[in-house]
């Protein structure tokens, strides 16, 4: 990972959960925060026409979870074995899951649709985020041991904390295991220090 520079906007979006992993690997990277709509050089620069968008000495990389994997990997946090590393891929995909329907309702200012969000989607994932968390003792989510699967359930907390449109916030309350686990996870050092700079965004 020498000489990172990370595309994205000026928001956390999908490209925050790269940006947490590379705050993790202590490495420093040029933020590329690029003004929205994307620029026709940036176009054409991504290797699908669209960021996150992750440039090194030794690879450029496009789609968000891809990049995650390959900071994560770095820093040994995608996984051990063929089970592990599945396990791990698991709950780093799942966020799309809300991140889909959400932004369905958002773009369409659909307040019955945030409302099905907030009261059957969003609840169906928690409730079995809530139970794992509970099964494996509260604190990591795979194999017993601080993983990039605890780094995007941290980034999915997070995010439901952060919109401020269809109130989704309030979901997260009742879930007093996740919240534990999202607290211990922000206290890692690097993570802590990173987020205590972290700038307020619009998304
Ligand atoms: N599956 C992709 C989705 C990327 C994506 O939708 N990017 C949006 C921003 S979140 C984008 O770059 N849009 C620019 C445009 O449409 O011009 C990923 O996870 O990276």
């Amino acid at each position: 990972m020498s000489n990172p520079t990370f595309y994205y906007f000026d928001g956390r979006g999908r490209g925050e959960e790269c940006r947490l992993l590379l705050a993790l690997a202590g490495t420093k990277y040029v933020d590329t925060r690029s003004p929205y709509p994307m620029e026709q050089h940036h176009k054409d620069l991504a290797t699908f026409g669209q960021f996150p968008y992750y440039a090194d000495d030794n690879i450029t990389l496009s789609e968000s979870v891809a990049i995650e994997c390959y900071i994560a990997d770095q820093l040994n946090l995608a996984g051990s074995t063929s089970a592990e590393r599945a396990q791990i891929l698991q709950f780093a995909t799942l966020p799309n899951d809300f991140y889909g329907p959400y932004y369905i309702h958002f773009l369409a200012n659909d307040e019955n649709g945030f409302k099905t969000f907030r009261e059957v989607i969003a609840p169906r994932f928690l409730n079995k985020l809530e139970a794992i968390l509970v099964k494996n003792g509260g604190t990591y989510l795979v194999g017993g041991k601080f993983s990039w699967a605890d780094v995007s359930i941290f980034n999915l907390i997070d995010w439901f904390h952060q919109q401020r449109v269809g109130n989704i916030s309030e979901v997260i309350k009742h879930y007093p295991a996740l919240l534990s686990f999202y607290k211990k996870i922000g206290e890692i050092p690097q993570l802590a220090e990173y987020l205590k700079n972290r700038s307020q965004s619009e998304f």
